[in-house]
Order: structure tokens, then sequence, then C-alpha cells
């Protein structure tokens, strides 16, 4: 991919993130050195974030155009990847819409994906110093990462981050199925079986400061190592 980037689509799965989306979007609008819209995917959330997405593009967000798409449907694979379907820029950016990723780096993501010619680049969580993830979480993905490495001979340290940019055209070459989760998984299976380059940089990880996950750990945790063990054989 050339350096000449003449859009990126940030797209945001929201649900009820009222509280996290207006920062989100300001930060965006400020930071992000290239041309940009921003996608934001939202559950028919209750908590006034429709409102606020709604009312962006004439009072809070300058430089971007934000549209918002409603799948009322529940799933953050869905979300994600109805929102990537929708995105016209070379370069998408999937993040949170719940103030826990360091939305600012999508800068470093962009210019690490490009310098080394990847169709991926991930903000791995685990080098910060601060240490905001949970227990339990932590040692999921641990133990996630290290069955996805070993069986897809690859050498993340964070198969759960949320935080991506992924090129464009290495989306419209994989088909996804999952739903919810499993999918940032799923999408890492089927990039490792094309054989594309993916690399990760060190970011910063936040405790969400409004609002509730709406991840069930256990259940994710199963999905995943399910959806690890099927790529397999697929
Ligand atoms: N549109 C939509 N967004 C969702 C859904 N589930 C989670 N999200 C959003 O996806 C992001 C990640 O979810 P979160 O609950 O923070 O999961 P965690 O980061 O694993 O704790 C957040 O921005 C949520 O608001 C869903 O069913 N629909
Ligand atoms: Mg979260």
């Amino acid at each position: 991919m050339t350096s000449k980037i003449e859009m990126v689509s940030i797209v945001i799965p929201t649900l009820n993130e009222a509280g996290n989306i207006r920062n989100i979007l300001e930060t965006i609008d400020r930071e992000l050195a290239y041309p940009k819209e921003i996608i934001i995917v939202d559950g028919n959330s209750t908590d006034g974030t429709l409102e606020i997405v709604k009312d962006a593009n004439s009072n809070l967000v300058k430089d971007a155009d934000v549209r918002l798409i409603v799948e009322p449907r529940r799933g953050y694979g869905l979300a994600l990847r109805k929102g990537m379907k929708a995105a016209k820029g070379e370069i998408v950016i999937m993040v949170d819409g719940d103030g826990t990723y360091e939305v600012k780096h999508a800068n470093r993501l962009i210019h690490r994906m490009l310098e080394t010619d990847a169709e991926m680049c991930l903000a791995t969580r685990m080098y910060d110093p601060n240490k905001a993830m949970g227990l339990f979480n932590f040692v999921g993905n641990k133990i996630i990462t290290f069955c996805f490495n070993m069986l897809y001979k690859q050498n993340f340290s964070d198969t759960q981050s949320g935080f991506r940019a992924i090129s464009h055209s290495a989306l419209e070459k994989v088909n996804f199925k999952e739903t919810d989760m499993a999918f940032a998984t799923e999408m890492l299976i089927k990039f490792s079986r094309r054989g594309f380059k993916m690399v990760e940089i060190p970011s910063n990880y936040k405790v969400r400061k409004y609002g509730k996950t709406k991840l069930k750990p256990l259940n994710s945790g199963i999905e995943i190592l399910t959806t690890i063990l099927k790529g397999i054989r697929a």
C-alpha cells in the first residue's frame, strides 16, 4: 500500500456508551492525521449515545464525517462487520467505544502498518505498566494467545485487542461468520491462513470510567477457544 492515504475509516461499535463516546469522537477529530470518516455502529443504545452521535457532525466533530448505523441485533462482531462493509477508506481502524483504548495511537498503528507493509497492525495492551486489565481477562487472554500462536505460527502478545488498523483490501478478501467477541480471533485466524502479514505495537489500556462491559468472560473464552480449534480444520 502506498503511504498516500486518501481516507481512513474508524469503525466503533457502541452499546450504551454515552459517557465515553464524546471524548473518543473529539480525540479522533483532533488527533488522527489523515482524512477520515467515523462509522458508529450502535446496538440501539438507550442512554443517550445515539443523540450524541447524531449531533456530532454539527456540534462536536469538525474534521471528519460521522456516520451512524443502527444494528439492533446483538453482537460485537456483527456490529464491526456491518461497519466495515460500509467503510470507504483504504485503511479501517476498529476500536471500542468505551474509552479503554488510547485512540490517538491510531496514527502509530497506521504508520507501523505502512512502514512494515503489513495488512494489519494491532495495539497490544500487554506492555502497559498500569495493568488495567482484570486478572481473569489477563490470564484468559494469555491462554488464548498462547494457543493461537502455537497453532497458527504467529507471535502476538494480545490476540484479544480490539484496536487495530487493517487494510480494506485484506478485509474484502475474507468472509467472516463470527457475530460476537470471537470475531477478533476469527480475523487473525483467517488472515494467518492467507499468509497476510500482521504486526503489533504497544499501546495503553485504561479502566472503563462509564457503563459496564458487555463481555461475558467465561462464555466468550469458550467461544474463542472453540473458534481457534475449528479454524485448524477449516
Ligand atoms: N453495536 C453493538 N456494540 C456492542 C455490542 N456489544 C458490545 N459492544 C460495544 O463493543 C465494544 C466492546 O465491548 P465491551 O463491553 O467494552 O467489551 P470488553 O472490552 O471486552 O469489556 C464497546 O464499545 C461496546 O459498547 C453489541 O451487541 N452491539
Ligand atoms: Mg471494553
